[in-house]
């Protein structure tokens, strides 16, 4: 088609709209004139205003889609592919209360901000088993195709769940979750209003996972009032029969600066104030607490805060769910004893005389809190206003400032907290794993959900995005490894017709960030310094990397002082080093970590020594010695891999996560991988309203555009001739089948079945091993395959019958 004719009068296309939002308005062209090699429309758009417009090649106005295609299911098949387009048909479907689109092999879910009548049980059944493209777009439809998948093969399978917060990353693993977990035949569940109706107890302890680590890992931010501050994965193991056998959690980078610190609005962990709710009377009198916890420093930093989320019901709850994965009373008691503790530290009162800082001996936070944690208040005074410095020939002790002993009081808090969430999170995984922890070994395949922070970037960037754009950096990487690069590797050695397709691929950022010189490297080297400071980091890092090889990556910001810029592939995010070597750092002091280790509360031992001492196998040995067949996550521990007890140097915060996120990409790796990018339409979490600057901005930072067409330019499945044979050599004509199965003429079968299901030749390429099939092809073959099982089945039974 020429262009000329592309623009022919009539045609409907996009203008960037007035309100300089990087938008666009609908116009329709008037007339359409060429000179040389350009264009002149005139044009009128949606308001009715009229123009005209010169130019040529990407500057001419992108394509509007026939009206038909312009909420299509599947954004891969919008016969012009361009922003507005997609923007447009995600925005058009939303309006219908569409909430869920395909986008070649990504899914995008908006969030609907309220609930909604979708994952009834009537809804689950009509999901299992059936391919992706059969009914509306749905969360379900790729926890199916996962779970089709890994039958299949028996290939370990990866659901990916990415978006920045609020948009429904947890909500959507929790449905997924909940999916795979069911009860699978259908028939077999009862129509009651529940999954977990007749769930096994591995499944009950799985649904239980949810409200403790939301107890205790999430919090009421500004974007979202049960916001994760960690990053979850959980696999599903299963063995040949289909079943559960058992489950395992990972999680990667707690926010601890919460515990200590909250803005305006914004809460500490839910399960503090679930706890003042929740408790009777006489236990909150017995550890010192109130049902009003306004009085607690930790706890009222935000401002007074409604009891809208419902914490004395949620406490329950969490009880609950404490209970089903085996933490009794007792031990619960245990737990919130140490919570107690952590509310009273931070309460104890630090002044200052002239120079130095003073803790009242008869404080009665600090009381409340030795008493709790176990540790002699005078000892844990002495070493909250005073430090020690060890050189090579003497100690010498010099007294903190009241803002320092402050610092030494809450980096207490939030280390303990920090091993508390870590220790739950081994006994989550002991529970889910078996006693024993044979569910490793029994087990023959997986399926994971990661449930992880999108990429963040706010007015300040601190060390908390700097890692979770870290982690995107990466996820990112591997998704253009997954769609791009090994799609067109494959091309190019089974030596198929192929036209390449460029992609940003974002290794210099990721190598900037964590290769041997890189910003983590320097960061750590920084840290261990005694002397180290943030300035110093700066200087460093703009030393080591502000050279013209990074020049595309790495960027001294002109006006910000203090601060880096790091171009990654969703934008330019700017960091403010202030901070980087102390929650880097993040150390207790080590007379602290003594006290503290050598408490007099079992209890908190327990916790401390899970945290910090636990060696590292992946998972508990099984009885047998067998070992599993399932890749593994890795575990994370506050003290790295220090293993048998030999003390070696505290990991950094950054050198403990870039290290679970190897192993994180190692696992990724072997298993299939599936996305669901979840978008939030608003920043006021309202129902059915659609900003869409924003939910643009959303789609170029995950990617979609790109993915979009490499699954229509490509070759999305791709099958050995063999493998492929075997599954589908029923289509063809029952006697010639089988015979050439026996002679073994794979490409033939392959050949015959494409011809008789009437695959085009344009969606389909021979290979040197394999064969590649444009997207749709394999949902019509496995279509017909179904039918033809029916009918065999149905032949089979009746010929029985009248033998009978
Ligand atoms: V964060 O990065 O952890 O801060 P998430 O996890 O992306 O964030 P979350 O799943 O917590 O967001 O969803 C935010 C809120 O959106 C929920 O509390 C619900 O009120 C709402 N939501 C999300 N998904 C759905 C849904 N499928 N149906 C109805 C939903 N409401
Ligand atoms: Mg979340």
């Amino acid at each position: 088609m020429t262009t000329l004719s592309l623009y022919a009068p009539g045609t409907r296309v996009y203008l960037p709209s007035d309100d300089s939002d990087g938008c666009w308005i609908t116009a329709e062209v008037l007339s359409c004139t060429k000179s040389a090699d350009t264009l002149t429309l005139a044009l009128r758009d949606e308001n009715g205003k009229e123009s005209t417009l010169t130019g040529s090649g990407a500057s001419l106005p992108p394509l509007r889609n026939p009206p038909l295609l312009e909420s299509a299911d599947d954004l891969a098949t919008l016969s012009h592919l361009n922003e507005p387009s997609v923007l447009y048909a995600v925005r058009t479907r939303y309006a219908q209360r569409k909430i869920y689109t395909y986008s070649g092999i990504v899914l995008l879910a908006v969030n609907p901000f309220e609930p909604v009548a979708m994952y009834t049980p009537e809804i689950v059944k009509s999901y299992i088993g059936r391919n992706k493209g059969e009914l509306e777009p749905h969360l379900f439809a790729i926890a199916e195709d996962a779970r089709a998948a890994m039958l299949l093969d028996g290939t370990g399978q990866t659901i990916i769940v990415s978006g920045e917060s609020g948009a429904g990353k947890t909500e959507s693993a929790k449905l997924v979750m909940r999916f795979i977990a069911a009860p699978k035949a259908p028939g077999l569940n009862s129509d009651k209003n529940s999954f977990v109706d007749g769930a096994s107890q591995v499944e009950q302890q799985i649904q239980a996972t949810n409200p403790i680590l939301e107890a205790f890992g999430n919090a009421k931010t500004t974007r979202n009032d049960n916001s994760s501050r960690f990053g979850k994965f959980i696999q599903l193991l299963f063995d040949t029969n289909q079943q559960i056998v058992g489950a395992r959690l990972r999680h990667y980078l707690l926010e601890r600066s919460r515990i200590s610190y909250q803005t305006r609005t914004e809460r500490n962990y839910h399960i503090f104030y679930q706890l003042c709710a929740g408790l009777p009377s006489e236990d909150l009198q017995r550890l010192g607490l109130d049902a009003d916890y306004s009085t607690f420093h930790y706890l009222n930093q935000g401002g007074p805060s409604t009891n809208e989320l419902n914490d004395r019901d949620k406490f329950h709850a969490t009880q609950d769910a404490l209970g089903v994965i085996g933490i009794d009373p007792e031990r619960q008691t245990s737990i919130f004893q140490i919570l107690a503790a952590l509310l009273h530290l931070g309460n104890i009162s630090v002044t200052q005389t002239r120079t130095d800082a003073i803790i009242d001996d008869e404080d009665p936070s600090m009381g409340h809190a030795m008493e709790f944690l176990g540790v002699n208040p005078a000892d844990f005074k002495k070493w909250t206003i005073k430090k020690q410095i060890t050189t090579r020939s003497e100690k010498i002790v010099t007294t903190l400032t009241a803002p320092q002993a402050v610092q030494v009081r809450d980096s207490i808090s939030r280390f303990v907290y920090a091993c508390l969430f870590e220790w739950l999170v081994t006994a989550i995984n002991e529970s889910l794993m078996g006693k024993y922890g044979d569910a490793a070994a029994r087990a023959e395949t997986c399926i994971g959900v990661l449930d992880i922070y999108g990429f963040e970037h706010f007015d300040k960037n601190s060390f908390e995005q700097f890692c979770i754009n870290y982690a995107n950096e990466r996820l990112q990487h591997e998704f253009n490894t997954y769609v791009f690069k090994l799609a067109q590797d494959d091309y190019v050695k089974e030596k198929i017709n192929w036209t390449f397709i460029d992609f940003d691929d974002n290794q210099p950022a990721i190598d900037l960030m964590e290769g041997k010189l890189g910003i983590l490297a320097i960061l750590d080297e920084e840290s261990r310094l005694p002397l180290g400071s943030d300035a110093s980091f700066l200087q460093k890092l703009n030393a080591q990397l502000d050279k013209p090889a990074n020049k595309a990556v790495y960027k001294m910001p002109k006006f910000a002082n203090a601060a880096f810029t790091i171009a990654h592939y969703a934008l330019d995010v700017t960091y403010q080093v202030e901070g980087f070597l102390e929650k880097n750092r993040d150390t207790v002091p080590e007379e602290h970590l003594t006290l503290l280790t050598s408490s007099s509360n079992p209890f908190l031992r327990e916790v401390l020594d899970t945290a910090l001492h636990r060696a590292e196998p992946a998972d508990p040995p099984s009885p047998n010695g067998a070992v599993s067949k399932v890749p593994d996550p890795g575990r994370t521990s506050l003290a790295g891999t220090t293993g048998r007890g030999t003390s070696v140097k505290k990991p950094t915060l950054g050198s403990i996560f870039k290290g679970s996120l190897g192993t994180l990409m190692d696992m990724l790796r072997m298993t299939n991988v599936h996305y669901i990018r979840c978008l939030k339409p608003n920043q006021h979490k309202k129902a059915w309203e659609f900003d869409p600057p924003q939910v643009l901005a959303q789609l170029r930072a995950s990617g979609v555009l790109e993915t979009i067409r490499i699954s229509t330019a490509g070759y999305p499945s791709r099958w050995k001739f063999e493998d492929f044979a075997r599954r589908y050599y029923t289509l063809i004509h029952w006697r010639e089948g089988p015979t050439l199965m026996k002679r073994e003429q794979w490409k033939r079968i392959c050949a015959l079945v494409l011809q008789k299901a009437g695959v085009d030749r344009s969606k389909h390429q021979f290979g040197e091993t394999k064969i590649f099939l444009r997207t749709g092809v394999l949902a019509t073959l496995e279509g017909l395959r179904s039918t033809k099982l029916d009918a065999v089945l149905f032949m089979q039974t009746n010929m029985r019958r009248l033998i009978a």
